[in-house]
């Protein structure tokens, strides 16, 4: 671990041209579960597993019990940054990042001072009216009950990809362009089994993909330098 904290550090010194992709595991040290660890929401019991209740499918046919998860589980309005997204929006300050490509539909990035980050998944903090596309504050959606309404009808729902749905283009035409152009690609906090997403690391063409995450991923043995630990304590020594 010393020695491959080392090597990061020495190429993080030396780059100006860095791409982070990120998972929910990103934002476990911010105190929001991810999906796969031990106590993330796939080990929590609910009704449904949570794959179904997020799926398109079940919005449709169950909307209030979609609500009830959604208010309960994915968002967390008093979550804050940790050194993680700190030391990427430093890093993007000083002209050594250029993109933050992300998975998670937290803000947390963009809290934390990011200017360039690629939501492949959306983001709870922007709402919007389904039939009439009006758009609503989130609180409209967090703070209320039951299945929140339009004046138009419609029902209002955060602007996130959903299982069975698909992800915008453009940020996926994007992020595979970034990532064919960088010279270090660092993968942190994902299980890399959630696609088409997960499938954006082979587009890189380099020699330095880091690999920092908890558990191991598919990706371990592609890459040139793997970090089992947590991130947040990881880019604290950088
Ligand atoms: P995942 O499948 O739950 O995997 C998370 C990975 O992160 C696991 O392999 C863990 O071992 C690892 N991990 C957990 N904590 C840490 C840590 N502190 N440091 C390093 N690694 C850690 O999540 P993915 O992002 O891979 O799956 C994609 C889903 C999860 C996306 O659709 C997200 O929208 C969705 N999600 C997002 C959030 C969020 O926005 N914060 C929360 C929960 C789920």
């Amino acid at each position: 671990m010393e020695q491959a904290l080392k090597t990061l550090k020495n190429w993080i010194d030396s780059s100006n041209n860095i791409v982070f992709f990120g998972g929910a595991g990103v934002s476990t040290e911010s105190g929001i579960p991810d999906f796969r660890s031990v106590d993330g929401l796939y080990h929590q019991k609910y009704k449904f597993p949570p794959e179904t209740i997020l799926s398109n499918t079940f919005f449709r046919r169950n909307p209030e019990e979609f609500y009830i998860f959604y208010r309960d589980k994915l968002i967390a309005p008093n979550a804050r940054p940790n050194a993680a997204h700190l030391k990427l929006a430093q890093w993007e300050q000083e002209g050594k990042l250029k993109a933050v490509i992300t998975q998670n539909i937290d803000g947390l990035h963009q809290m934390a001072g990011s200017r360039k980050v690629l939501e492949l998944h959306g983001s709870v903090h922007r709402c919007y009216c389904e039939r009439c596309r009006k758009i609503y504050l989130e609180s409209f959606v967090n703070e209320g009950t039951g299945v929140p309404r339009c004046s138009c009808g419609g029902i209002v729902r955060p602007d996130v990809v959903l299982y069975e749905e698909g992800l915008d283009n453009h940020i996926m035409s994007e992020s595979m362009s970034l990532i064919r152009d960088a010279e270090i690609l660092i993968i942190g906090g994902t299980s890399l089994n959630v696609y088409p997403a997960a499938g954006l690391i082979n587009y890189y063409r380099g020699n330095k993909l880091v690999l920092i995450n908890l558990s191991e991923t598919p990706a371990d043995s592609q890459a040139d330098l793997v970090i089992h630990g947590k991130i947040g304590e990881v880019f604290s020594q950088l």
